[in-house]
């Protein structure tokens, strides 16, 4: 049985490809947090097997900051492979918190890959980087040879991750890849990402218990992709013979101000009514246009996406209806599949 080793199993990604992983019976254990309530929501559905705990799912405390505890935890698990998905994640907010998010989303990265060489385990290892690399972009569309042009300090802090996975690649024959990811989402998307809260707060203004949303810039455009869909791809990149750098997106990309039309447009409403400019929520440096070319992930890995842009705002906006305890056949929308958790 192969054993995978995550970090960031309790954020959106971690807890799709735990479902993969426990699916094609592998042992998966996962690096969690310390904190002072529950943060493992989105994966206690796999762990709670009949009120017991999964035997194939194993959590374990630490931090990305805690150079000796993954050493600890690599050592004595010893997986085939690792999958690196822990990080200071918002955009925004590595604005505020700079010199944190270079420590846990740059550092926290060659702590890991040191204590891959540290353990001499030959693990194969995924990088978690990010469109937000090519920032002001430098070509459209983006594809694994477009320069980066960094422009918040997360996207500074994953170019620094990408370097090191290629470089340590390149000095130890490690079996290292970068998935340079597009934006996905889904209804496990975290709420202040612009998605996800423009779909949490229909729910609430159709439930009347909000009445506007706020946002900043609506003409920003991004490349979303549904992230079950892309844990896929992850788990491709470490089934090569080598490891290598993949785009993964849809090759589309819509505004802002798209997604909120269409989100709203589903219910019958319009958006106009509702959302309201809120400068707190503008960036700095914005990335205004973010498009991926996924030729290489097609040919190589034989992977595409399959959600489109509207079905992935359809399953956002009725997981959220749900959660709010309304019905989406009230307007006109088929309920989430039954027996599956969205
Ligand atoms: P997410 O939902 O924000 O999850 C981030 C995960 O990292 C959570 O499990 C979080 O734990 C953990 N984490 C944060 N700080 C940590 C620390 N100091 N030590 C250990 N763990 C820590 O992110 P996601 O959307 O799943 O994305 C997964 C990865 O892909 C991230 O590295 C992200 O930067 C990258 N990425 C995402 C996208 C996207 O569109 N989603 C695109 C490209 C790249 P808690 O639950 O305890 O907070
Ligand atoms: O949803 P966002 O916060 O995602 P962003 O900044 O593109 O970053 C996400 O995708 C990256 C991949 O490219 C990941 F690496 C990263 O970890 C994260 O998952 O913002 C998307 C766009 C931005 O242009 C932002 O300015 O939406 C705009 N926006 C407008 N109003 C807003 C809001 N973003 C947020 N979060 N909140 C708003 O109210």
């Amino acid at each position: 049985m192969k054993k995978a080793f995550l970090t960031g199993i309790t954020g959106q990604d971690g807890s799709y490809l735990v479902e993969l992983l426990l699916a094609k019976g592998y042992e998966v254990h996962g690096l969690i947090r310390r904190s002072s309530t529950f943060n493992t929501d989105r994966i206690e559905h796999l762990y709670q097997d009949r009120h017991e705990a999964n035997p194939k799912l194993l959590l374990h405390y630490g931090d990305l900051s805690d150079a000796s505890n993954l050493n600890r935890l690599l050592r004595t698990i010893k997986p085939e492979e690792i999958y690196h998905l822990g990080a200071q994640s918002h955009v925004r907010v590595s604005f505020d918190m700079p010199e944190y998010t270079g420590d846990v989303t740059g550092l926290g990265t060659i702590r890991l890959l040191d204590a891959i060489l540290e353990t001499g385990l030959d693990s194969r290892f995924y990088q978690a980087s990010s469109s937000e690399m090519y920032g002001l972009v430098q070509a459209v569309p983006q594809s694994e040879t477009t320069p980066f042009y960094p422009r918040s300090p997360y996207a500074c802090a994953k170019v620094y991750s990408y370097w090191i996975t290629v470089n340590y690649r390149e000095a130890y024959n490690l079996h290292a890849s970068n998935g340079i990811l597009f934006n996905h989402e889904s209804p496990r998307r975290g709420e202040t990402f612009v998605t996800r809260k423009i779909t949490h707060s229909l729910a609430k203004i159709l439930a009347k218990k909000q009445k506007h949303l706020f946002l900043g810039n609506l003409e920003a455009k991004r490349d979303w992709g549904y992230a079950k869909d892309y844990v896929e791809a992850m788990w491709l990149m470490l089934q090569q013979p080598k490891g290598d750098d993949y785009v993964v997106a849809t090759g589309e990309t819509h505004s802002v101000k798209e997604f909120v039309q269409e989100a709203f447009g589903l219910v019958g409403l319009n958006y106009e009514n509702y959302v309201r400019m809120d400068e707190r929520y503008l960036r700095p440096t914005e990335v205004d246009l973010l498009i991926g070319d996924p030729t290489k992930a097609a040919k190589q890995l034989n992977w595409k996406p399959k959600v489109t842009f509207k079905e992935l705002t359809k399953i956002m906006v009725i997981a959220d209806l749900e959660k709010e305890g309304l019905d989406p056949k009230d307007f006109g929308l088929e309920p989430s599949p039954k027996g599956q958790k969205p």
